[in-house]
């Protein structure tokens, strides 16, 4: 057989093509533009020096033009030479488990198709991601430089052969290009077996423990039931929407109190199980809530930090813990009295791998409902949820006593979200320009009562190798400890939306809805900010 011709296309740079928090996200119809996916894989590809010889992985969420993308960016990887391709069976592999293949067989790194929590369809949206030889995100250095190259792009390169057929594991040739394709569970549901007390689990279970894990017609369902019903002995059926669907059954894949409403009603309602949680689109972020209780994303890493020696891979402590900086200061609390590190980052993942690589850091997390730990280079939502089964299998306490004792123990960080989304881009940059321009002169004055004792616009200098990223939100540091966050999102694919990120400290007085103890919180970052009035919202279209 003789090898297929490549052919070099000729092309034109594509305007926007700048990755965000989380590689670049677009709507899907945009993303199936002709020359769109191709320029930016081969922008990727030239950035990261070529890709000769390389070994990658390759996998997505199953979302709409995922099937598609993977045949195309195959295609590309094999004229580009590519040596071999680790594709997940049908297209398919959780970003956790990407970042895990990324590492387990030392490869030069891995794409990932998804726009994670958004939703997904012909009319949605859609979304790669690039992971770098630690499993991790590629950091800012790289995906500008990526960014760079799809402004002078002339040409890529491809093959013309037909598609691949994805469905069947094993070994093929595509060009001079071996494609492997692999079980998307196995090595992942392996890991998660050496890392918790699986035995102690399957008590739990056997003990008559119930829970609910809601996949959210996303990504995770095949783990899960792999996972939680076949290897754990949960009975049948304690997945719910376990079967991936490319439009995510027409709903948001995104584990909060608003998109997963259904599991959190059953949670708070009468003979609720003990136990559920959810995860989003790719499978890397996490809802946990008990009998009752909706655990937030910030006091679930503090708990899993506090308890992460429950679990055979934590029984030698932690090195240290990393949050991004709007998530609650609960986790500081833990680190301070493990007298362990705590690191404050920017908003996204890819700050994380440089603390874990060097050992800094062994569990981080974001109030956006990611959890992690040195496991992968990824948050990781099955993790968090098997964490916290392993926490509860030990203890043998409900959610509810666990979130009271570690409140009783710690205080509580009463935390909240507001999101105001689609909002005219220069209607949200008015905003936070006044701020920005504000900062300096804000200590000493008061707003709705509260009194500001310090704010600033974000800046992280990376410990480990120095680099600097500016700009990273505003916070708002009040006198009695309250805080306020203002950013954008770096994820949307219209307008923008503004982030608000309110939170309280008290030392007792645990019981209060969150939006009672966050009131003075709302107030004063609305006397602050005049959201009303930039945004044209009376209220947050989205709070969590
Ligand atoms: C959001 C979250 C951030 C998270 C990012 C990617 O970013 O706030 O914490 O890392 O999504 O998560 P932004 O810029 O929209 O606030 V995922 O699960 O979308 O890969
Ligand atoms: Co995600």
């Amino acid at each position: 057989m003789t090898a297929p011709a490549i052919r070099t296309v000729p092309t034109q740079p594509v305007e926007g093509q700048k990755p965000g928090t989380s590689g670049l996200r677009k709507k899907t119809r945009v993303f199936m533009q002709p020359g769109y996916l191709e320029n930016f894989t081969q922008a990727l590809f030239d950035a990261i020096g070529g890709v000769q010889g390389r070994t990658l992985v390759v996998g997505g969420d199953g979302r709409f033009f995922n099937d598609r993308a993977i045949q195309i960016i195959l295609r590309m990887a094999a004229a580009n030479g590519v040596a071999r391709a680790i594709v997940g069976q049908g297209g398919i592999l959780s970003t956790p488990a990407a970042s895990h293949l990324i590492r387990l067989r030392g490869t030069d790194g891995g794409i990932i198709l998804s726009a994670s929590h958004n939703p997904g369809g012909e009319d949605e949206d859609f979304g790669m991601k690039f992971n770098g030889p630690n499993g991790g995100p590629a950091p800012e250095s790289v995906t500008d430089a990526i960014f760079a190259r799809t402004t002078e792009l002339a040409e890529y390169r491809t093959l013309d052969t037909p598609d691949l057929d994805l469905s069947a594991r094993g070994e093929t040739a595509l060009g001079g290009m071996t494609v492997e394709i692999v079980d998307p569970v196995a090595d992942y549901a392996a890991l998660m077996e050496r890392l918790f007390d699986f035995a102690a689990i399957r008590d739990l279970f056997a003990s008559g423990f119930s829970m609910r894990f809601d996949a959210m017609h996303a990504v995770t369902g095949p783990y899960a039931r792999e996972i939680l019903e076949n290897r754990l002995g949960a009975p049948a059926g304690t997945v719910l929407n376990g079967t991936p669907s490319p439009d995510f059954g027409g709903g948001h894949p995104d584990p909060n109190p608003v998109w997963a409403r259904p599991l959190v009603d059953l949670m708070m309602g009468e003979g609720a199980p003990d136990f559920a949680a959810a995860s989003d689109g790719d499978g890397d972020r996490n809802m946990i809530l008990g009998r009752g209780v909706y655990v937030t994303p910030s006091d679930s890493l503090a708990v899993l930090a506090a308890n992460a020696t429950c679990a055979p891979a934590y029984t030698g402590g932690l090195a240290g813990i990393a949050r991004s900086m709007p998530t609650s200061r609960a986790a500081d609390r833990v680190a301070d009295r493990l007298g362990i590190g705590m690191y404050e980052t920017p908003t996204g993942w890819k700050f994380f791998g440089n603390l874990l690589d060097a050992g800094r850091v062994t569990i981080c997390g974001e109030e956006s409902a990611g959890t992690g730990s040195d496991h992968v280079r990824e948050k990781d939502g099955l993790w968090a949820v098997l964490l916290w089964l392993n926490i509860l299998a030990a203890r043998r306490l409900s959610v509810a006593e666990v979130m009271a004792r570690h409140w009783a123990e710690f205080g509580r960080n009463y935390y909240s979200r507001h999101d105001y989304e689609a909002v005219a881009a220069d209607r949200a940059n008015a905003l936070m320009d006044r701020l920005r321009s504000m900062t300096e002169f804000l200590p000493g004055q008061s707003f709705a009562g509260l009194t500001v004792e310090a704010a600033d616009d974000f800046a992280y200098a990376d410990p480990v190798d120095g680099s600097t990223s500016a700009r990273q939100g505003i916070r708002v540091m009040f006198d009695d400890g309250s805080r306020v966050v203002f950013r954008l999102s770096g994820t949307g694919t219209e307008g923008a939306t503004l982030r608000v990120y309110l939170e309280r400290f008290a030392a007792d007085r645990h019981d209060l809805p969150a939006d009672q103890a966050l009131a003075p919180v709302i107030a004063a970052a609305e006397a602050l900010a005049l959201i009303r009035d930039h945004t044209g919202r009376a209220a947050p279209d989205v709070t969590t």
